[in-house]
């Protein structure tokens, strides 16, 4: 699925992030930035020992926030790295941090210049956010941004888990270009 949002195209696609040919992708980790399992154990495993190197010296990151690091022997040039929020129950700031996640990985992204940036499905796996909610959150988010802020010419949904494309695909007819 496309959507033309402002001058970006939105991308809707299923499949496993560490393949995607963009400038950058966005890996969904923890405030350590250590590794973990779920994208972000695939993206330190396919990009290799370098990306950890990087990670060790940024002292963590809070949950919200967004640090970049090399790609390492990824496709993508960079890695960003955001901390999405443990769902709750969603009176704890959840929706709030999940979408300063997109916002603040899409702004060190025109920092450094990217173009081109792939998600992950941020808070949908052992974080345990709702997926309706979170869709709709992250296209959102992003559709918001890039409809004020120009530079950013691709953003692509990459999704690893089937269940959650239909909600992705609700969130997207709900649009408007
Ligand atoms: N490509 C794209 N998406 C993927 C891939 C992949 N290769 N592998 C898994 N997913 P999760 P979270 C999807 O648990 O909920 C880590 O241990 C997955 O199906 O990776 O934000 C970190 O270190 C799900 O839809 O991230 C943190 O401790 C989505 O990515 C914690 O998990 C997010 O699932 C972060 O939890």
């Amino acid at each position: 699925m496309v959507k033309t949002v402002g001058k970006t195209r939105l991308e809707l696609v299923k499949g496993d992030i560490t393949k995607e040919q963009v400038d950058a992708i966005v890996n969904a980790a923890n405030t350590t930035l250590l590794g973990g399992g779920g994208v972000d154990g695939a993206i330190h495993r396919a990009g290799g020992p370098a990306i950890l190197e990087e990670c060790k010296k940024l002292g963590g990151c809070p949950t919200g926030e967004a640090k970049i690091t090399t790609g390492g022997r990824l496709p993508a040039r960079y890695v960003i790295h955001t901390v999405g929020p443990v769902y709750r129950d969603g009176n704890h700031g959840e929706p709030k941090l999940l979408a300063s996640c997109y916002r603040r990985s899409l702004e060190v992204a025109l920092e450094n210049g990217v173009k081109t940036i792939a998600f992950p499905a941020i808070s949908c796996g052992v974080y345990g956010y709702p997926f309706e909610e979170a869709a709709r959150i992250a296209v959102k988010t992003v559709a918001d941004f890039v409809r004020t802020t120009e530079g950013i010419e691709c953003v692509r949904f990459v999704l690893f888990d089937p269940a959650l494309v239909e909600h992705y695909q609700s969130a997207f007819s709900e649009l408007e270009e």
